[in-house]
């Protein structure tokens, strides 16, 4: 079987110190949670970072210093949101790009976002794609629910995002398709020809949707900015606890788990 990518959310753009007392926020606090998320078995780090101040931000110079930690403490794969937090001007979004990670987000689509709206127009889709492609990054399509993935046919069709990307189902969100089982069976049936796909559950969804994923060939995302539990009523200590639990649970089912060289031969960016 294909070796399984384990990608970590190391902490998002939503969550407070107040929802959850281990949020990593600083640079270093960012980077340890990292290198100890990669060290327990996830390549891909998909990274939101904070100001000084702990809110959310997509400033150049903070994706600078986070990003120079990182790779101090680890090599992994580094997967910029462009999503931000919900409101972030598009121009915003993109700022840390020219910094040309590995990889990065496009979200794609407008949706609820529990009592918010994440606004993802198509004039928002093709000015990140834009950016995404002249930067040489290799992009995630976020995809939220069914219209999003046919959203993608049509963008494929105009040219309006590259041809070559990783699919991420995030699942779970209220205002998007929830992580019934059922969806992420026919969303899988529905992705355009050779692309490499993954699941992130969110919230309760993690976990069911993670051994699903795993059993069905897909990559899995786990980590704090899904889901703050390790079970019902448990805080997760940390995003290396939500991995190792992957890792685990891959070893049971007999997948490989991909170090970081093969997730960079599976994903093309060797
Ligand atoms: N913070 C969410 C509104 C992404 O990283 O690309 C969007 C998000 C998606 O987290
Ligand atoms: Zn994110």
């Amino acid at each position: 079987m294909t070796p399984l990518i384990i990608s970590c959310p190391i902490v998002g753009a939503e969550l407070t110190e107040d929802d959850y007392p281990y949020l990593p926020t600083t640079p270093d606090e960012l980077a340890q949670a990292a290198s100890d998320a990669v060290a327990a078995g996830a390549s891909i780090i998909h990274l939101h970072v904070r100001d000084e101040q702990g809110r959310p931000t997509q400033r150049e110079d903070v994706f600078e210093t986070v990003t120079r930690k990182i790779r101090e403490r680890c090599d992994c794969i580094l997967q910029y949101s462009t999503g931000g937090a919900v409101g972030t001007p598009v121009a915003e979004r993109c700022a840390p790009l020219g910094l040309r990670p590995e990889m990065a987000t496009i979200s794609m689509g407008t949706m609820n976002f529990g009592s918010e709206v994440f606004e993802n127009t198509e004039g928002i889709i093709r000015a990140i794609a834009r950016e995404i492609s002249e930067n040489g990054i290799l992009p995630e399509l976020e995809i939220f629910d069914l219209g999003m993935l046919e959203s993608v046919e049509r963008y494929l069709k105009r040219g309006y995002i590259p041809k070559r990307f990783h699919v991420d189902f995030v699942l779970g969100v209220p205002g998007g398709a929830t992580g019934d089982l059922r969806n992420l069976v026919f969303l899988v049936s529905r992705i355009p020809a050779g692309q490499s796909w993954a699941v992130a559950g969110v919230g309760k969804y993690q976990l069911p949707l993670s051994v699903h994923a795993i059993a069905m060939g897909g990559h899995v995302r786990v980590g704090i900015e899904d889901n703050i539990y390790y079970r019902k009523g448990e805080v997760a200590t940390s995003n290396a606890q939500l991995v190792e639990r992957v890792v685990r649970l891959a070893k049971e089912m007999d997948r490989p788990v991909a170090d970081v060289t093969t997730a960079k031969q599976l994903l093309g960016l060797t």
